[in-house]
C-alpha cells in the first residue's frame, strides 16, 4: 500500500480500489454519486482519492495527492446494506459517529468481504478511543 507519512501504519492498513458514494452526511441526506476511488485504510482512518481509475501507481503525500475525502472510523458502524440502500451487490454501509453514511462496493466478493472484515475489526480495535 502506498501510505501518507503522516499516518502511522498499523497492521489494518488495507488499499484497493472500491465504488464508493456518501448518502447521508452531517446527518442530512445527500445524493448518490457513485464512483471508482482508491481507498485507504490507515490506523482508525479511510481514506479515498477519487478518479484514480484504479491506478496502483498512486501515492498518498505527493503534491497532488491529498486524499479527497477521510472517514474516521472510531465510533462508527458497519454493516451489509440492506437491498433498498442500493441495486447493486456486495454494498457495505458505515455509518460515522459524525453522522455521515457512506456506501462501499466492490463486484468481487472476495474483496468486499475483506474490506468489511478489516472496517469492523478496526471499529472494534478502537471502541475505546
Ligand atoms: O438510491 P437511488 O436513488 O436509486 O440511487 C441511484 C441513483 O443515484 C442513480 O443516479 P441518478 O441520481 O442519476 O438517478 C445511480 O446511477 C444509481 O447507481 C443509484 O442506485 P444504486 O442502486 O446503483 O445504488
Amino acid at each position: 500500500c502506498p501510505s501518507s507519512p503522516k499516518l502511522p501504519s498499523t497492521p489494518s492498513e488495507k488499499c484497493g480500489v472500491l465504488n464508493v458514494t456518501k448518502i447521508t452526511e452531517n446527518g442530512k441526506k445527500v445524493r448518490k454519486n457513485w464512483t471508482s476511488s482508491w481507498t485507504v485504510l490507515q490506523g482508525s482512518s479511510l481514506l479515498f482519492a477519487k478518479g484514480q481509475g484504479g491506478g496502483t501507481s498512486w501515492k498518498f503525500g505527493g503534491n497532488q495527492s491529498k486524499p479527497e475525502f477521510t472517514v474516521d472510523l472510531r465510533g462508527g458502524s458497519v454493516d451489509w446494506a440492506s437491498k433498498d440502500k442500493s441495486s447493486k451487490k456486495h454494498v457495505i454501509e458505515l455509518k460515522t459517529r459524525q453522522g455521515t453514511e457512506l456506501l462501499i462496493q466492490s463486484e468481487i466478493d472476495s474483496v468486499i468481504n475483506d474490506w468489511y472484515r478489516a472496517l469492523t475489526d478496526t471499529i472494534s480495535t478502537h471502541a475505546w478511543e
